[in-house]
């Protein structure tokens, strides 16, 4: 058996977090189906060790940004289930108070800033909230995730510059599950190995097997040490994919059933759940025990949803412009 420098408590963790994020999702698909979510929704299914692997290394202090397929980073960096569900439901009681749906969740508190549909958007406000952190002097490091869609656009090339120039303390993360809806990395980009995209700009920048929460960890963990002793930006990109189509609409005809079948054979929580039974870290009962946990807090954050009020129509102009002071606590 391979040695491992993970305790049973990070593999437990990882499970429980991973199966989370996948329960919740494989419930909110259902959901969609019968039209209780409406609008937008883009599940992170396959992709669950991108976040379970970072959360094992981020301090609370620490910050998070990623595009528009965002469930698993809000629960990863600690909004309630409840929240995230009421939030797809468009309830007043979610996360960004029901007005922000699927692609738009948003925890101040928890360091968690969106949840954006703009395809690159979030890598510019990423590095600000990393410079804000330099500026203000705090050790706090912000995780930049976006898909490798969005390395096409020119805002990643000038924050790239930027950040460097600034040695801005932010960690990019490429999501690299091959496709920007139904195109392939191969059909838009000349360099397909993206993380050398940070080359040019003289950034410590490397790929990572994203079905592998260990690597996941390791590769954050070496990011995190960098940028926090002060070195500047890191760039990761991870290897990695999504089971679902892009959003609920996408039949996924661009890709063949092979390919999918290849990833799901390493599935990240799979894998964990492997590795846990070979050394003994938890019995059967105590897996389905923490199986039933996930599915009450599932449940319970369907009933949460459901019984929620929808926002009273005076709230519509209400946060439109806020004033967000130091530290982003946005009441
Ligand atoms: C600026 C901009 N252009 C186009 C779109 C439409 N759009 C939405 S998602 C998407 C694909 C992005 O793919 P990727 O960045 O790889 O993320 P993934 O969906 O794979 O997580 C596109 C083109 C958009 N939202 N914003
Ligand atoms: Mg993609």
């Amino acid at each position: 058996m391979a040695k491992t420098k993970f305790t049973k408590q990070q593999y437990l963790k990882w499970y429980e977090d991973m199966l989370l994020m996948r329960k919740f999702e494989e419930r909110a698909g259902q959901l969609y189906g019968m039209q209780k979510i409406k609008g937008f929704c883009h599940l992170y299914i396959g992709q669950e060790a991108l976040v379970a692997g970072a959360m094992t290394v981020l301090k609370p202090e620490d910050n998070m940004i990623t595009a528009y397929r965002d469930h698993a980073h809000a629960l990863g960096k600690g909004t309630s289930a409840r929240a995230v569900m009421a939030e797809l439901y468009a309830k007043s009681t979610g996360c960004s108070k029901g007005k922000g749906g699927s692609m738009h969740m948003f925890d101040s508190k928890n360091r968690f800033f969106g949840g954006h549909g703009i395809v690159g958007g979030q890598i510019p406000l990423g590095a600000g909230i990393a410079f804000a952190e330099q500026y203000l002097g705090t050790k706090s490091v912000t995780l930049c995730y976006m898909g490798d869609g969005a390395t096409r656009q020119g805002a990643l090339h000038e924050t790239f510059n930027m950040a460097m120039t600034w040695q801005i303390p932010v960690i990019f993360i490429i999501e690299n599950n091959n496709y920007a809806m139904g195109t392939s990395v191969e059909r838009t980009s000349n360099v397909t190995d993206l993380y050398k995209l940070g080359l040019s700009y003289d950034m410590p920048s490397e790929p990572v097997d994203g079905m592998s929460v260990e690597a996941v960890h390791e590769a954050i963990e070496k990011a995190v040490e960098h940028v926090r002793a002060g070195k500047g930006p890191y760039l990761l990109e991870m290897n990695t994919y999504r089971y679902k189509g892009h959003s609920m609409s996408d039949p996924a005809k661009y890709r063949t059933k092979e390919e999918v079948e290849a990833y799901k054979a390493k599935d990240p929580i799979e894998m964990v759940l492997k590795t846990i039974q070979e050394k003994k870290y938890a019995s059967d009962q105590e897996l389905e025990t923490i199986h039933n946990k996930v599915k009450d807090i599932v449940e319970d954050s369907v009933k949460f949803a459901e019984e929620s009020p929808y926002p009273d129509p005076s709230e519509l102009f209400v946060d439109v412009y806020v004033q967000a002071d130091y530290p982003y606590i946005v009441e």
